[in-house]
């Protein structure tokens, strides 16, 4: 049993294995080299020689415990033939949402597209760099998705001012992802993912009282899936008030927590495995103050299972040495 799942089950590991969310990408030169020649970062992503080399840079690097494939949780409405795309200095893009359209996707026709990503997890799966690590494959919860697919451009501003004007349209799409999901999901599993992540990262958009039904239901049906097919489930719920609640109803195997979550009390509160949390603007900073910051979720998940890895994403100004500095650490501790 690799790391991960030993700390997952509950069970103690030497120290916690760590990874790190957006491990692969533009904080390091050898993505970029990459990212240079090839300006279309969907085509990057169906691009299975390159994405399959892209997922394992970092583990030539460094010591980490997984890998997390290189893809976006975008490539689900790019496969259901909504137009996607990455603008520099802005971000997502998408096109029109046609309902008609969405609802006549076949199936076969969704996995042809999305075919090298499957084929990208087996390549990996099969390099030796991955031997007693976990592949990790994700996918975008449905309320996250769905921000993208209806607001159509980030929601870091605002959400369109008519967004939950069309309720028919947007229990539709939920439906529409619910089914899309399992099948990326049983995809990814089958060519060499050992665990899902799901990444909510705009549940934070929503009040308390809309949660049951944009984030608790959705969510839960495919953690139920995952979970029948024997393979650990984390969620990250980005930016929820009341992380308990949502482990409760929920109920992932394991919890990736945002910079904003105290985890002290979190700790207390919360009785399943438990990752994440250290702000990657901390790796902006210094190694002193990174060692004072890391030890501080070291100490304090030091008996309870604890994931390492960040309260969000790698931010692109990383400096490489200090990750280096940051998993050595974890590793001496
Ligand atoms: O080079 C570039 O310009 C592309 C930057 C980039 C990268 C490296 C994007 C565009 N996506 C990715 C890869 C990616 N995205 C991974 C790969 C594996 C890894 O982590 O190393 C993963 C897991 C994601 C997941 C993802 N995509 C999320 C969830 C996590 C999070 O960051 O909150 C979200 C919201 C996206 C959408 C997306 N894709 C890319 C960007 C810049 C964004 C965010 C847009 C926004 O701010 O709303």
């Amino acid at each position: 049993m690799t790391p991960i799942q030993r700390t997952i089950i509950g069970k103690k590991t030497d120290n916690p294995p760590i990874w790190l969310m957006r491990q692969a990408g533009r904080y390091l030169p050898e993505f970029r080299e990459i990212r240079k020649k090839n300006p279309d970062f969907i085509n990057l992503c169906l691009n299975e020689n390159l994405s399959s080399v892209i997922t394992l840079q970092p583990l030539e690097r460094f010591e980490l415990d997984a890998a997390i494939i290189f893809s976006d949780i975008l490539m689900l409405p790019y496969g259901l033939d909504q137009e996607v795309k990455f603008k520099k200095n802005f971000g997502p893009q998408l096109g029109p949402l046609d309902l008609n359209r969405i609802s006549k996707i076949d199936e076969v026709d969704f996995v042809e597209k999305l075919y090298p990503v499957y084929k990208s997890i087996k390549k990996v799966s099969e390099n030796n760099l991955i031997k007693n690590k976990n592949l990790i494959g994700f996918i975008g919860a449905p309320w996250t998705l769905l921000v993208y697919m209806i607001n159509k451009h980030s929601p870091k501003k605002e959400l369109i001012k008519d967004f939950f004007k069309d309720e028919f349209l947007i229990n539709r799409i939920l439906k529409i992802l619910e089914k899309f999901l399992k099948l990326h999901i049983d995809h990814q599993i089958k060519n060499g993912a050992t665990i899902i992540q799901i990444f909510d990262s705009w549940a934070g958009l929503l009040k308390e009282k809309d949660l049951p039904n944009y984030v608790y239901i959705p969510t839960l049906n495919l953690v139920n899936y995952v979970k029948s097919l024997n393979i650990p489930i984390i969620c990250f719920p980005r930016g929820v008030k009341n992380y308990k609640n949502y482990c409760d109803i929920v109920k992932p195997d394991a919890i990736n927590i945002d910079y904003n979550v105290n985890p002290i009390s979190i700790c207390k509160e919360i009785n399943i495995p438990i990752q994440g949390g250290l702000d990657p603007k901390i790796l902006l900073t210094d190694k002193e103050n990174l060692k004072k910051e890391a030890k501080r979720y070291l100490d304090i998940f030091k008996d309870h299972p604890y994931i390492f890895n960040l309260g969000h994403g790698v931010l692109p100004q990383t400096e490489p040495n200090m990750v280096d500095y940051l998993v050595k650490m974890v590793k001496d501790y």
